[in-house]
């Protein structure tokens, strides 16, 4: 079994003027830092080539396809592969995806040390609304700009370890953990961009956000018996403040390394995958302790 250092390459604000350049710029560095540190795979976070737009509202959706990226690689994303390939090491990041036939994704894809994508996951729980709603202190249009995600939670084996992704909001569901953990997994790397206030309510804040993201990250991460990666895209864009609280998490739910700012900021840890075997095979061994028959609301309601 497998011992890699992992690094989770957190994201300071992207501003709205800035170009798909200069973040791969500020990527590139994370990487050059996480190389240094002998990393053999980097986590970046959700839509971490652009600013986080779902806030802002266009009547002609076809406006916002700017924010999208149509090839991946492409001309400004191909150094990102190309940084890989020449660390050997392997990376996910998130971004805004426009299929072919004009199908709009929230997307985050796994890139082998080699500099193959070997997993493409689309965000399937995209939380937040559609049209405008002038009551809110921000607009959190995800449901807007992208369609539900229609691949499924899959797992890859990549660099001898069963990795799976999640976007932002799936981190809140434990529905999307255990698929994963159903198959498996040994390695889920997690994307987000969380505004550190409820638009509805006043009460929720920073602090509140920054429990609740790591409550569900630790919670699946143990009840799966994984290690975990959650990484942010953070501070202020556009004048509107996302948390921090990048982590990465043991198989036992501890947090084993956790970002100090809300700048781009590198953090690592060694995982020993072989770690992950005893939950799967003791407290949570699915075969032999699951009661599916109790379970059918969850598939059906
Ligand atoms: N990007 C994203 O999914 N953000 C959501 C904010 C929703 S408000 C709880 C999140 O779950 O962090």
């Amino acid at each position: 079994m497998t011992r890699m250092i992992l690094a989770a390459a957190q994201m300071g604000g992207i501003q709205k003027d800035e170009t798909r350049q200069e973040v791969v710029a500020r990527m590139l560095a994370l990487m050059a830092t996480a190389h240094e540190k002998g990393a053999g795979f980097i986590a970046f976070p959700e839509m971490c080539l652009t600013t986080f737009f779902p806030r802002f509202y266009v009547e002609a959706r076809a406006d916002f396809d700017h924010w999208f990226e149509a090839e991946m690689p492409g001309p400004d994303t191909q150094p990102l592969f190309d940084a890989a390939k020449s660390y050997a090491m392997g990376m996910t990041f998130g971004y805004c995806e426009l299929t072919p036939e004009g199908e709009h994704f929230n997307t985050a894809i796994i890139v082998s040390p080699e500099g193959e994508i070997t997993l493409k996951y689309r965000k399937i729980h995209l939380p937040g609304h559609t049209e405008y709603e002038p009551e809110r202190t921000h607009q959190h249009l995800e449901k807007r700009y992208f369609l539900p995600g229609d691949l499924g939670f899959n797992v890859k084996r990549s660099q001898d370890v069963l990795m799976g992704l999640a976007i932002c909001n799936d981190r809140r569901w434990p529905e999307a953990w255990r698929e994963l953990g159903l198959q498996g997994v040994e390695l889920v790397c997690i994307g987000y961009n969380t505004p550190s206030q409820n638009n509805l309510s006043q009460d929720e804040g920073l602090k509140q956000r920054l429990y609740h993201h790591e409550l569900s990250v630790c919670a699946g991460a143990y009840q799966n018996s994984t290690y975990a990666m959650a990484v942010a895209k953070c501070g202020m864009e556009d004048g509107n403040h996302m948390i921090g609280g990048t982590i990465i998490v043991d198989p036992d739910g501890f947090v084993i390394a956790r970002a100090e700012s809300e700048n781009d900021e590198l953090i690592t840890a060694e995982a020993d995958f072989a770690k992950c075997a005893f939950g799967k095979s003791t407290v949570f061994n699915f075969v032999a302790h699951r009661r599916i028959e109790h379970y059918g609301r969850i598939a059906t309601q």
